[in-house]
C-alpha cells in the first residue's frame, strides 16, 4: 500500500478523530502538520481550495472530510472494523450527528467567539478573524444555549452508552470515534471547561478507553515532500481506488468530464474546482492540475458538500 499521508493540526479536533482511527486499525502514516488559519499555500496545492483540517493523501490523491477518511481507512485496512454489522447504518448515523450538532454545540458551548473580547492577544484575533470568514452566513449557538444544549447531548450519550464499552457495543465503531473528538476538546484541550463530563462517569471512562485503542504509528513529514510525492505519482484509477465502485448517479444533470467546484455546505466557503471524473451514490471525485502537485484527485463526500457546474 501507497503510504498514509495526513495532514493535521495537533488542537484539531476532527483530526484528533483520525488519529485515534489509525491507531486503533494499527496503520503507520506520515504526518504533515498544516498551519491551522489561512494562508495554507501546500494545503491548496494539493486539495485546489478545500482548507479544512485533517485532510488524508495516498500518492496523487486527496481525501477530504473525515467521514470519507473513515471510509477510506475501513477499505484500505478491514480489521477492526468501524462499521460493524448488523449496526453500521446507526454508527454512520450517529457520527453524522457527533460531527455536526454535537460537535458544534461543543465549540460553541465553551468558546463561543462572543464571549471573546478585545483583549485577545494578536494571534487569538487573528483565528477569530480567520474563523468568522470560515462560518459565512452560519450561525453559531450562542454561548448559554450551546452549554446547554451540550450536557443535553452529553446526558444521551451517557445514556446511549449505559454499562456497555462502547456506544454501539463491545467495540468501537465510526459512532465513538466521531462522539469523541469534541469531548477531546473538552476535556483534554480545555480541561477547565470538563465539569460538563462531572456527572457523567461511565462517559469518562469511555474515553479513557478510546484513548488507550492503539498507540500511534507516525512519522514526522513535511509538505514539500509530500506535494513531491503526489508530482510523482498517478491518481489511482477510479476502480482501483479504496472507494471502489464506479457507478456514475448523477442527481444534479451534471455529466463526468464537465468543470465543476465542489464546496462544504457549512463552515469553510472555498471551493475546489476540477472536472468530475467520479460521482456515486456516496462521494465525487475532482481531477485537477497544480504547479508543484501536477494532477491529482480529490475526493469528497456527497453528504455535507455541494456540486455546481462552473
Ligand atoms: N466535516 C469536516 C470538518 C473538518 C473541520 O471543520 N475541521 C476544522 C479543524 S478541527 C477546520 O477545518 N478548521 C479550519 C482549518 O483547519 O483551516 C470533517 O469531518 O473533516
Amino acid at each position: 500500500m501507497t503510504d498514509l499521508i495526513l495532514h493535521h493540526f495537533e488542537t484539531s479536533p476532527f483530526s484528533e478523530k483520525i488519529r485515534r482511527v489509525l491507531a486503533y486499525k494499527r496503520m503507520a502514516w506520515k504526518s504533515v502538520l498544516v498551519p491551522p488559519m489561512l494562508p495554507k499555500p501546500d494545503v491548496l496545492e494539493l486539495t485546489g481550495g478545500y482548507r479544512r483540517t485533517p485532510f488524508l493523501q495516498i500518492g496523487a490523491d486527496v481525501y477530504c472530510d473525515t467521514a470519507l477518511i473513515c471510509e477510506v481507512l475501513e477499505r484500505l485496512q478491514p480489521l477492526p472494523s468501524l462499521y460493524l454489522e448488523p449496526m453500521q447504518g446507526l454508527a454512520r448515523i450517529l457520527a453524522h450527528w457527533a460531527d455536526t450538532t454535537f460537535f458544534w454545540a461543543a465549540v460553541a458551548g465553551p468558546r463561543n467567539p462572543a464571549r471573546m473580547n478585545g483583549g485577545l492577544p494578536t494571534a487569538a484575533l487573528a483565528f477569530a478573524e480567520d474563523r468568522k470568514a470560515m462560518f459565512g452566513s452560519m450561525k453559531l449557538l450562542a454561548s448559554p444555549d450551546a452549554q446547554a444544549a451540550l450536557r443535553c447531548h452529553v446526558q444521551r450519550l451517557c445514556d446511549t452508552l449505559g454499562d456497555q464499552r462502547f456506544l454501539l457495543g463491545p467495540a468501537p465503531s465510526v459512532a465513538d470515534f466521531a462522539a469523541y473528538h469534541p469531548l477531546w476538546l473538552t476535556r483534554v484541550r480545555h480541561p477547565v471547561e470538563a465539569d460538563v463530563l462531572g456527572q457523567t462517569e461511565n462517559l469518562r471512562e469511555w474515553m479513557d478507553r478510546m484513548q488507550d485503542l492503539g498507540t500511534q504509528i507516525a512519522q514526522p513529514f513535511d509538505a514539500e515532500r509530500a506535494i513531491a510525492i503526489a508530482a510523482a505519482a498517478q491518481p489511482l484509477p477510479i476502480e482501483d481506488g479504496p472507494l471502489g465502485g464506479t457507478k456514475f448517479v448523477d442527481r444534479h444533470g451534471i455529466a463526468l468530464g464537465e468543470s465543476v467546484t465542489v464546496t462544504a455546505e457549512s463552515f469553510g466557503p472555498e471551493a475546489t474546482p476540477g472536472v468530475l471524473v467520479a460521482a456515486t451514490d456516496d462521494h465525487y471525485t475532482l481531477r485537477r492540475s497544480a504547479a508543484r502537485a501536477g494532477t491529482v484527485h480529490v475526493h469528497f463526500p456527497r453528504a455535507g458538500y455541494v456540486l455546481a457546474r462552473t
